[in-house]
């Protein structure tokens, strides 16, 4: 089978895979156990995901009995930025100020995981021509991707517990082939050094101290988590959300191992219509039909719109202009709003851009969250 998995490969890259490695697929025991402890320490927080069922997730042999291998492939998504506000139709205002921007993770300004499905689902296709199954796996509940990965020889654990891959570091997507194909090597293929060494530079760059231990995340601080969780956005993380809209790219940023493949292979540009950066005025004007064409690929809890327009209201009252025109249309709306996550997170909203000649009319309201957030700011 050594030639099918040559071919396999070389499929792989082909259509764009930038690694790919392949190892058997028994059980992930020490993801299952570190699942397990963070769901006891309440590290979880609540995460479904790959959380929800680890028998499941850590072991591919639920997914597919007899299974015998996982194709691993790695698509960076590494590109230039594009500058804030291109592209985009400014809000009137007569003194020129800027339009609020909300930042995007960079894993998300275009979908990279339609193609690195395509791409896996090549490897799968030229296997079921063989007659074995397979079946692609990409940031799905089955699989957690990042042992997978490092099974696979394509990379370690980084403290801040993403996969880096030696000399290209952690800009990357991830996901898997499971397949009953003979196609793994007999021994495992060699782990990878630890390239992280005495750095820690992710833990202290993190805003909210979510790397809680080298390789140790608490997704009840961590601003990527909280911007899906439903519910309140908990306010003692709101000012460090600063302007993120979706998802959080710190702990990522200043890696030493990023820069410097940054600097050794410069990045291509950015695809064209990526959203780095979104309008916050737009997502808080949108109707639920235009909020949808706007953000239809993010994960948003239950599909419930309200939490990104919570998550763009905060993101106004950390980087607004409190005297911009459609700034204050935008909370005056908020404050009118029938939802009271929406009436709650603006009160917030309107207090940090110190605008609480906005809020009389909220004093009478008698929803809890709103009464709170009115009691915090007597408290402040
Ligand atoms: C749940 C989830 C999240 C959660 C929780 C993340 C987390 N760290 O657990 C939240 C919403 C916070 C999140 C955020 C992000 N995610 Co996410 N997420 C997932 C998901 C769905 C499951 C992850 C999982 O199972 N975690 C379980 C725990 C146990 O795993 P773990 O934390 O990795 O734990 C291991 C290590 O910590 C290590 N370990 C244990 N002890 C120690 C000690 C030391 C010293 C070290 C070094 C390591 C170590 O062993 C553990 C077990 O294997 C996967 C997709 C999937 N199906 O796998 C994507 C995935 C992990 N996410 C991904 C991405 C891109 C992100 C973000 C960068 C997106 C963004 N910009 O906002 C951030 C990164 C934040 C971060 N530092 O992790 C990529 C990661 C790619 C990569 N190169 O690693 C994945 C693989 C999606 C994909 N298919 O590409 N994510
Ligand atoms: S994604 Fe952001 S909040 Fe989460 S651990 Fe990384 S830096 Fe911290
Ligand atoms: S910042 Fe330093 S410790 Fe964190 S992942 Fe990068 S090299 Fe490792």
């Amino acid at each position: 089978m050594d030639g099918l998995a040559d071919e396999l490969r070389r499929i792989g890259r082909q259509a764009g895979l930038d690694r790919v490695g392949i190892c058997d697929a028994l059980p992930f025991t020490e993801s299952r156990q570190a699942i397990e402890r963070r769901k006891l320490e309440g590290r979880s927080a609540g995460m479904q995901f790959t959380f929800r069922n680890p028998s499941r997730s850590t072991d591919p042999q639920v997914t597919m009995p007899g299974a015998r291998a996982l194709f691993v492939g790695a698509r960076s998504y590494y590109r230039q930025a594009p500058p804030a506000g291109a592209g985009r139709e400014r809000h009137p205002d007569p003194q020129d100020r800027p339009d609020p921007e909300g930042r995007v993770a960079r894993y998300s300004w275009v979908d990279h995981y339609g193609p690195l499905r395509q791409a896996l689902g090549q490897v799968a296709g030229r296997i079921e021509q063989e007659g074995w199954r397979a079946r692609v796996l990409v940031d799905d509940n089955a699989l957690v991707d990042r042992a997978a990965a490092v099974r696979a020889g394509l990379g370690w654990f980084g403290k801040n517990t993403n996969v880096l891959l030696p000399g290209a570091g952690s800009w990357f997507v991830l996901g898997s082939v499971l397949t009953d194909a003979p196609i793994a090597p007999p021994i495992r293929p060699a782990p990878v050094d630890d390239g992280c060494g005495s750095c820690k530079r992710c833990l202290s760059d993190c805003p909210t101290g979510a790397l809680v231990e080298p390789g140790q995340l608490d997704a009840r601080r961590c601003l990527a988590w909280l911007l899906q969780a439903p519910g309140v956005f908990p306010v003692e993380h709101r000012a460090a959300l600063g302007d993120r809209l979706y998802g959080c790219d710190d702990c990522q940023v200043r890696c030493p191992v990023n820069r410097r493949a940054e600097r050794d292979s410069p990045p291509a540009d950015a695809e064209p219509r990526s959203q780095a950066f979104l309008s916050v005025l737009e997502v808080l004007e949108a109707d639920d039909e235009a909020l949808e064409a706007l953000v239809g690929r993010w994960y948003i809890p239950g599909r419930e719109l309200r939490f990104v327009r919570r998550n763009a209201l905060i993101v106004l009252g950390n980087v607004g202009d409190p005297d911009h025109p459609g700034v204050l249309e935008a909370l005056g709306r908020a404050l009118a709003s029938r939802d009271p996550i929406l009436r709650s997170h603006a009160v917030w909203a309107a207090a940090r851009l110190g605008r609480t000649d906005l809020l009389g009319g909220l004093a009478a309201d008698t929803d809890p969250l709103v009464a709170d957030e009115m009691a915090r700011l007597g408290e402040q």
